[in-house]
């Protein structure tokens, strides 16, 4: 039987979109009530393009020698977030740096509406002379009958087909063979 697991869901890819750090909001699909989703944001923007200071969707750096590899980095002013959801503040959690991604996580459950995401620059105040954009993901999990499928179970699931499908191969291969030699 199908186990339920509220943690490490099997999940799919559901929305990819790139939030522009001098544009405006982007709009998820529907997420359904009581489902929860796993939000990502990852990679930066600028908060000022000609200077090369760059900002995530929870930190921003004050060195501009290299906007990826940061040499520095403080939280969004005022507690804020910089990538926020439906105009509110979001926690992403612990510092990602370059080589990480600048990428972040959060588990978010759906109240059967769409999420609005957008960037709101508090260091300057301005989109002016911003750049670049952070990329959202919304993976949904894997329900089966209402419950949420277990990795572990949907890879046990899949074993026989591929068992399968290597069978098929291994009888298909010589017939294929067989057939080409008998053209020659
Ligand atoms: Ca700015």
């Amino acid at each position: 039987m199908l186990a339920v697991s509220p943690v490490a869901a099997a999940e799919y890819l559901i929305w990819d979109q790139y939030v522009f750090g001098d544009g405006g909001a982007q709009v998820s699909p529907v997420l359904e009530t009581n489902l929860t989703y796993r939000i990502v944001a990852e990679e930066i923007w600028y908060y000022d393009n000609a200077s090369n200071l760059a900002a995530d969707a929870q930190y921003y750096t004050t060195n501009f020698s290299n906007s990826w590899y940061w040499g520095d980095y403080l939280p969004a002013p005022d507690n804020h977030s910089f990538l926020q959801i439906d105009g509110g503040d979001v926690d992403w959690g612990p510092f990602s740096n370059g080589d990480t991604g600048h990428k972040y996580s959060i588990n978010y459950t759906g109240e059967g509406a769409a999420l609005t995401f957008n960037i709101t620059d508090w260091v300057d105040s301005t989109k002016e002379g911003n750049g670049c954009k952070i990329r959202v993901r919304i993976y949904e999990p894997v329900t089966v009958g209402g419950y949420v499928v277990e990795p572990g179970l949907l890879e046990a699931a899949k074993l026989p087909v591929v068992s399968l499908m290597a069978i098929a191969l291994l009888i298909a291969a010589p017939l294929v063979r067989y057939r080409n030699r008998r053209k020659t």
